[in-house]
């Protein structure tokens, strides 16, 4: 039987996925969510929020424990788990660890009688990580790309600018905050490689697609970069891990797990990569002309790249893919947590939530909002506030409507660099189960949206990475799109199309949104006036 098992760490919850390829079917699939499974550690949406929503971090013993409370279910559920060939999984992006010189020794000498976060706690050199909605770095991101010789030096290499969340600006701000616990860090990880390292029972590689998230990695060498390195912090090459390809095999896993849960010693394992580039695997973005919308707690967009180019205007970024290739990707704060935000303030659920999306008309009556509840990435936004143009927040109707509509035509004016305007978007992550939005998005983008029934790609991802590498090894080598599909279910999968009437009414409305952004944001000139053109072309006559 070939089984294999994907496992993702997000912001808010561990999540895994056991696959049966020959059947082509999911045969376990659980989620835990951190705060209501493991309140000890007393996060709010998985992190930790200081200075204003600028400073978020989160726990990387409560990641361990998430994971041992998953295998323990595994074992409750009687899963095969002696039957499964490989084991990969996939972290939330740029998010870092730190660790001190007992950290690898520890995992070499794991008790099976004793859980893993009893004897992990004294490895750490700093308690908590700072996660992917950190803010804090404006200062380190400017000295890092002074020093690489400006933006477009910085994108070029990296293929990123630098940005507040990624790895290389935080590790720089922890090494001026805290010189001393800096020394005293023998490696950091980034999320994927951390907890990939746990099961490895030693430090694990980073692969390729995750360490472009870092502003440390060269895109086009795929190795780490020494300007960017002697930009950041010193001696930081020594402390970190080495990189790899996402599909090469990294070992087994540790004699920890074959002893306490029944794993077999012979299961392999590959890299852990980012929770984008391993979604793109479980949507089956492995060839061009798609692209994806992941509505997730970060709102992303993201394409498959078959060769390299780069966003000089600095706002996407450009990944690894775990096919070798590359991907495209902006990344927005304020997704989840921002139509939470809007559900909470009128006390509905999100069925009301739909109702009130179905009942009111594409174009919102010409009211306008930029929702920045929180700092946001893109366009960059750091101290958070929300605009609204034509109403106000007592408006019930008008804030559910416009808060969708506003990070639709955020999505479709920032992701233009891509290039390629996609045949189709595949919808992704939990709020892509909800119809309503979708068919916003489809207006907005003009194109049809695939809505699928599985909504945690990334596990899926990671599942079907282990499968692929597993078979390289044995020199069969499937085809991706073969791969993928078995297990998208493609035929159960609902397509939502634009509805002509409305593409026209949004590409009208685009360019007011988006003097808008340059309004607030850029000292631009008051758009009210074309506003108003708007609203007389739409709603009154
Ligand atoms: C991507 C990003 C987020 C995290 C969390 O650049 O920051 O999507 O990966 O999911």
């Amino acid at each position: 039987m070939d089984y294999f098992l994907g496992l993702d760490c997000s912001t808010q919850s561990f999540s895994g996925i056991l696959i049966d390829f020959q059947e082509k079917e999911t045969i376990f699939s659980h989620s835990i969510n951190f705060d209501v499974s493991l309140p000890q550690y007393d996060t709010q949406h998985g992190v930790y929020s200081s200075n204003g929503g600028k400073i978020i971090h989160s726990n990387p013993l409560m990641w361990v424990e998430a994971l041992e409370l998953l295998f323990a279910i595994f074992l409750q559920e009687d899963l095969p788990l002696n039957e499964i060939k490989l084991i990969a999984g996939s972290g939330q992006q740029h998010g870092t660890v730190y660790l001190n010189k007992s950290f690898e020794p520890t995992l070499k000498n794991l008790n099976k009688e004793k859980t893993l976060v009893s004897q992990i706690k004294g490895t750490f050199s700093r308690e908590t990580s700072p996660v992917w909605m950190d803010s804090s770095t404006t200062i380190e991101c400017e000295e890092i790309r002074n020093r690489l010789g400006g933006s477009e030096s910085t994108i070029q290499i990296t293929g990123s600018n630098t940005f507040e969340r990624f790895s290389g600006p935080q590790i720089r701000k922890f090494y001026k905050d805290n010189y001393s616990n800096y020394t005293q860090t023998s490696v950091i990880h980034l999320v994927s490689s951390f907890l990939s390292s746990i099961l490895l029972g030693k430090n694990s590689p980073i692969d390729h697609a995750d360490g472009a998230g870092m502003n440390l990695m060269n895109i086009r060498t795929k190795e780490w970069d020494n300007g960017a390195l002697d930009s950041t912090a010193p001696d930081l090459k020594e402390k970190l891990p080495q990189l790899t390809n996402s599909l090469s095999i990294i070992g087994k896993i540790a004699p920890y797990f074959v002893d306490r849960y029944g794993f077999s010693s012979e299961t392999l394992l590959i890299p852990w990569s980012g929770d984008n580039p391993s979604s793109l695997i479980g949507v089956g973005l492995t060839r061009k002309g798609k692209a994806a919308i992941s509505l997730g707690t970060s709102d992303t967009y993201f394409t498959y790249l078959k060769d390299l180019f780069v966003d000089l205007s600095g706002e996407g970024h450009v990944f690894g893919a775990p096919t070798g290739d590359y991907m495209g990707l902006i990344c927005y704060k304020n997704g989840s947590l921002a139509r939470e935000k809007v559900k909470d303030s009128f006390n509905l659920n999100w069925i009301n939530f739909s109702n009130i999306l179905a009942k009111t008309p594409p174009g919102n009556y010409g009211k306008i909002m930029l929702p920045y509840f929180f700092p946001e990435i893109v366009p960059l936004v750091l101290k958070p506030k929300v605009y609204r143009f034509g109403f106000d927040d007592t408006d019930l109707e008008g804030n559910v409507r416009a808060v969708i509509e506003a990070q639709f035509l955020s999505m479709k004016i920032h992701s233009e660099w891509t290039q390629e305007p996609p045949e189709e978007i595949y919808a992704t992550g939990g709020a892509s189960t909800n119809l309503e939005m979708l068919r916003i998005a489809a207006n907005i983008f003009n194109t049809n949206i695939r809505q699928f029934k599985a909504t945690n790609s990334a596990a899926l991802g990671a599942a079907l990475r282990s499968a692929k590498s597993y078979y390289n090894s044995k020199n069969l080598y499937f085809d991706w799109t073969e791969l993928v599909e078995g297990f998208l279910n493609i035929e159960e999968s609902i397509i939502i199309h634009p509805t002509k009437k409305y593409v026209l009414l949004y590409k009208d409305m685009l360019p007011i949104y988006q003097k808008y952004e340059d309004y607030i944001l850029r000292n631009g000139e008051d758009p009210e006036l074309s506003r108003q053109i708007f609203i007389k072309k739409y709603f009154k006559n």
